[in-house]
């Protein structure tokens, strides 16, 4: 592998219009920071940057719902991913945001670069525009009816209904979202990045060149190179963004996909106005893109591209993309409540900012997605960081402190079993190296904590209380070796943990933490005074992690509840089809489950003949067969008799069918005669 002389880290730019969950920071954000903080220890030159992507269609959606301006919009939540980003320790040199001055002028300047030069091509188009408004429309400003399944809300690029893409001249009747009128198409003109033309170049570097990708990585790129490259415009006809910086160009900025990528550029310059070019334009920098898997396509092929296309900046040399976590076996979705933020997360959970960074690296969707669950997350808080990391740090101080007031006792000769001990730290280093080097952080993760288990092991087999009788100073090698062991995992889990690895070091009065060091047994000197002990981690009850994903029912109910419409009404029907329907009121006399049956009661009615009626109906779920008895329900009468778990049922009982899913049987309002007709 090519040794380079400095790296540049960035991080997916999020969008500033909503704030940051765990599927964020398990994609993108943890990882960069390990793979950061990894290469500062190793003292290697490194950067990391990233910051707000604040322009875009999304955000003048939501400003506008809002009745707020864009710019505040992108105030609010730029503030609240940033401190977010802060507490979890996602250790950027810096932050900015795509509004930025700086930022204005660098994707000015690039584009312009690439405007003479020659690289775009400019092209008429016909596109919607709202006559009312007096604006052109972006996709999402488009709704009507989807041509496919006759939703009447599909929006001009996707039908959420039946999920397939859409452009908007193909939508049935389109209606501006603006002003609710028809909109007319009219030309336009666009600036595209021919990629067809650099579709030969980006072949061979990515599918030869860059075998090592990530199989997700390299085999999204593959397909889109099969597929053949088409141009792509980098402008568009909105009043949020960049504006395009040639005449003739009035009322048109900058797509947000073209300015965002060049963000990390001027986020770069920000931190660095005089030497930024360096880590840009200097073939000894190796340029690094953390991001999710929805966004492969842009940092890999049109971002190469747009570089390429400028002449004098480096490529990427890695994109370790990642692909997506689910939230208790659910696809994390911000609009429907499933999703956990991580300021609450830090209000109910305080200070457990590691525990969360734990769990989701080891659930890493590194090679395919993965799943979070709160069940999980209290099983790897309690049985990995307190049972086993956090009990061997406890262990060795404690026993420091009982036997030796808190000071490092001296290492006298060393056993077999302290040879053994010795030489498996040894080893993780290495293999750490290897890992973290080709971004396999869960396994890394994992060694690390093999580590604690080696460490808790050691002290287990060793039984310095019971040793402490019969051999006083054979104790004292043991808790020197079992606190250098402590000392070790410090440095090994600073690239993970490093809220814990910091109070760690405290305890233990270390002042530095050198990653060349892991794996020597000096590290903390003879005689050195430690600190009082206190816990690493601490347990989590079950009602804590109960009442979590309580939180995330309610949570999707209520926004069930809040984005739900009425079904379309169904075709019409003849008056003499209405009435063949028989539905009558009966008196419900007993009720009860039916067994080995969740969903079914059986319910014996009062229809006012001389003969109870039996109904087998499944709202087990939804009433308890005592809240039903004495109550007048309304009843299909005329269906066939169908069986159901051996009960003849004789009929339907009319229920509402809730958004939530829950159901309300129908009953009459004042008192009515059992048996007679609803009409
Ligand atoms: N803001 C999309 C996203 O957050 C976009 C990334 C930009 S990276 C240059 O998924
Ligand atoms: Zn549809």
């Amino acid at each position: 592998m090519k040794e380079f002389k400095r790296t540049l880290v960035t991080a997916a730019l999020p969008y500033a219009n909503g704030g940051v969950h765990i599927g964020h920071l398990a994609g993108v954000y943890v990882p960069a920071d390990i793979y950061t903080r990894y290469l500062r220890l190793q003292g290697r030159p490194v950067l990391f940057v990233c910051g707000s992507d604040e322009h875009g269609v999304p955000i003048t959606i939501r400003a506008r719902k809002e009745g707020i301006t864009p710019q505040q919009v992108v105030d609010r939540y730029h503030n609240i991913i940033k401190k977010s980003f802060a507490e979890f320790g996602i250790s950027f040199d810096i932050y900015s945001r795509t509004t930025s001055e700086t930022h204005r002028q660098t994707a000015s300047e690039f584009f312009r670069t690439l405007y003479e030069k020659g690289e775009f091509v400019e092209q008429e188009s016909e596109q919607y525009y709202d006559e009312e408004a007096k604006t052109f429309l972006a996709d999402r400003y488009i709704t009507g009816e989807c041509p496919h399944c006759h939703n009447p809300q599909a929006y001009g690029d996707q039908c959420e209904k039946c999920g397939r893409d859409l452009s908007p001249t193909e939508l049935i009747n389109p209606k501006s979202a603006i002003s609710g009128s028809a909109p007319v198409l009219k030309k336009t003109k666009h600036w595209f990045l021919p990629l067809d033309k650099h579709q030969s170049w980006l072949s061979q570097w990515i599918l030869s060149d860059h075998k090592e990708w990530r199989s997700n990585v390299y085999g999204q790129c593959k397909s889109w190179l099969d597929m053949d490259l088409h141009p792509r415009a980098v402008t568009r006809d909105l009043d949020w963004g960049i504006p395009v910086p040639v005449e003739g160009a009035e009322g048109k900025v900058l797509y947000v996909w073209f300015d965002a990528p060049i963000g990390y550029i001027s986020n770069t310059r920000e931190i660095l106005p005089d030497t930024w070019q360096t880590w840009w334009k200097d073939q000894e920098t190796r340029l690094v893109h953390f991001i999710g898997k929805d966004n492969i396509v842009f940092h890999c092929i049109v971002f190469p591209a747009m570089l390429k296309a400028e002449g004098s900046y480096i490529l990427p040399d890695n994109v370790p993309a990642n692909e997506f976590l689910n939230l208790e076996d659910d696809k994390i979705s911000t609009s429907r409540g499933w999703a956990v933020w991580l300021d609450e997360y830090l209000c109910e959970f305080p200070g457990k900012q590691d525990v969360l960074r734990y769990v989701l690296t080891a659930n890493a969707p590194e090679t395919k997605d993965n799943n979070f669950t709160w069940r999980d997350f209290q099983a790897r808080n309690n049985n990995e960081l307190v049972a086993v990391y956090g009990n061997f740090v406890n262990r060795a101080l404690v026993l420091t402190h009982k036997y030796y007031e808190g000071r490092v006792p001296a290492m006298g000769c060393l056993t077999e079993m302290d040879q053994a001990v010795i030489a498996e730290f040894q080893g993780v280093k290495a293999e750490l190296e290897r890992l973290l080097e080709n971004f396999r952080f869960r396994d890394a993760q994992k060694e690390a904590m093999n580590l604690a288990r080696i460490g808790n092991k050691y002290l287990a087999d060793s039984e310095p209380w019971k040793v402490v009788k019969t051999d006083p100073e054979r104790v004292k090698t043991i808790l020197n070796l079992s606190l250098q062991l402590v000392a070790n995992l410090s440095i090994a889990f600073e690239p993970f943990l490093p809220f814990s690895s910091q109070r760690l070091r405290t305890m233990l009065g270390m002042t530095s933490v050198e990653w060349n060091r892991l794996g020597e047994i000096n590290l903390l000197e003879e005689g050195k005074q430690l600190a009082k002990p206190e816990l690493l981690f601490e347990k989590i009850e079950d009602s804590a992690v109960e009442a979590q994903v309580q939180k995330l029912q309610d949570m999707k109910a209520k926004s069930e509840v809040a984005a739900w419409k009425p079904e379309p009404v169904k075709a019409d029907i003849a008056f003499e089809d209405f009435e063949k329907l028989d539905i009558r009121t009966a008196e419900v006399t007993a009720c009860e489950k039916v067994k080995k049956a969740d969903k079914l009661l059986c319910l014996t009615l009062n229809d006012g003949t001389d003969t109870p009626r039996t109904i087998v109906s499944g709202i087990a779920q939804h009433y308890k067969p005592e809240e039903l008895i004495g109550k007048t329900i309304c009843f299909i009468a005329n269906l066939p008799p169908r069986k159901l778990r051996g009960i003849e049922s004789q009929g339907m009982v009319l229920s509402v069918q809730n958004p939530d899913g829950t159901l309300s049987v129908i009953t009459t309002d004042r008192k009515a005669q059992t048996g007679s007709p609803v009409v």
